[in-house]
């Protein structure tokens, strides 16, 4: 299996970027850094992890994805519930069909009324759910932010698909190498408040300061509101707008399908790039075509598992959300909870037509 890790790039960045990641934390509101200072937040005050606890049976858990009709989302959420199976849970998804904070608000509502152990959320807007999951934590609710993270106060841990850094300046070399480092790029996002794009986006920025990106301008952020049909349009939209582009970066698999679906279907195919985020399963189609040569993307399915996991830890009192806690994700193995209560799942795989077939996702 042909995997490329882009382990050396990732060391070689976190050095320049630490001054980033935490102005991007100080955005975050609150940082949790000690299992004594959660106690409050969470309403429960019993804040003391028992590393020993053995894992509750029949933990009632809630996956409240972005939008419900986003391959991508059904993926992860999917494989969380079959995880739950795995510690005797029962797991479901809920949510809105439109990637909007304003319907997820009343689900979390319904979801508090339900009583579930936990509630499992990719926040479409950091601040808007915030106040309804404290609410939550304040009756012992147990909140997962996974894919697209609230504020650290507003959830007990935050299940990270990979490294924020990594994801967006991985991004820009991979486009770079592309376009031999010189032209015009455009950046296709999700919705404008997608905490997960707008922090990759962030980086993404930093590391077009860079000297040896010197050669690329960004010139504009469009959002397709991870709506296919959106998402087609700004695609056409910017083509349009800025005849001398020479490369889209899409990091959303709704916008980078979409994406490619116009210009493989256009005059642009072979001259614009494309790259970004995206399953094997849609793009596999446009790497064959040659509309698209890289892309990168995590195991979806490991996502929601490992979000499972820490769900049922949490509930299980074997983790408090505190940085240096451990638990076990079943297959996954042992996991460590990071700063601002952070779990990583692991670094990218970079997909090109021949590792392409070896995905099934
Ligand atoms: C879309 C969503 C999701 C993001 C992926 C990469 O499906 O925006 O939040 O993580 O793309």
């Amino acid at each position: 299996m042909t995997i490329r890790l882009r382990a050396p790039r990732r060391l070689a960045a976190v050095a320049t970027a630490s001054a980033l990641a935490l102005s991007l934390a100080a955005c975050g509101g609150t940082t949790k850094d000690s299992a004594s200072g959660d106690g409050d937040a969470k309403g429960g005050g019993n804040a003391t992890a028992n590393p020993n606890a053995p894992l509750k049976k029949g933990l009632k858990l809630a996956f409240l994805p972005k939008q419900v009709n986003n391959p991508y989302e059904t993926i992860v959420d999917n494989a969380g519930i079959a995880a739950a199976k795995e510690f005797e849970g029962e797991a479901k998804e809920v949510g809105p069909s439109d990637a909007s904070a304003s319907s997820q608000v009343s689900y979390i509502n319904t979801l508090i009324q339900q009583r579930h152990d936990a509630i499992l959320i990719a926040a479409n807007d950091a601040n808007a759910v915030c106040g309804p999951l404290k609410q939550a934590m304040s009756k012992n609710i147990k909140i997962v932010a996974y894919d697209s993270d609230t504020n650290p106060e507003c959830r007990d841990v935050f299940i990270n698909q990979a490294s924020s850094e990594e994801i967006g300046r991985s991004e820009v070399k991979l486009l770079s190498e592309q376009i031999g480092g010189k032209g015009e790029i455009a950046i296709l996002s999700a919705t404008a408040n997608a905490t997960n794009q707008n922090t990759w986006i962030k980086f993404m920025q930093d590391e077009l300061k860079k000297p040896e990106h010197s050669g690329l301008k960004l010139v504009k952020v469009a959002y397709g509101d991870d709506d296919d049909q959106k998402s087609f349009q700004q695609t056409q939209g910017l083509l349009q707008a800025y005849p001398n582009l020479k490369g889209i970066i899409s990091p959303t698999t709704v916008g980078i399908a979409a994406a490619a679906r116009y210009i493989s279907g256009s005059k642009y195919k072979g001259k614009v790039a494309l790259t970004g985020l995206g399953t094997p399963d849609q793009m596999r189609k446009f790497v064959k075509d040659g509309t698209v040569k890289e892309f990168e993307l995590w195991d979806p399915k490991n996502l929601g598992y490992l979000a499972s996991y820490a769900a049922a830890a949490l509930s299980s009192g074997q983790i408090t959300g505190a940085q240096g806690e451990k638990f076990k994700a079943g297959k996954l193995g042992e996991r460590s909870i990071g700063a601002n209560g952070e779990v990583i799942l692991g670094p990218p795989t970079v997909f090109d037509s021949k590792n392409i077939d070896q995905y099934h996702f």
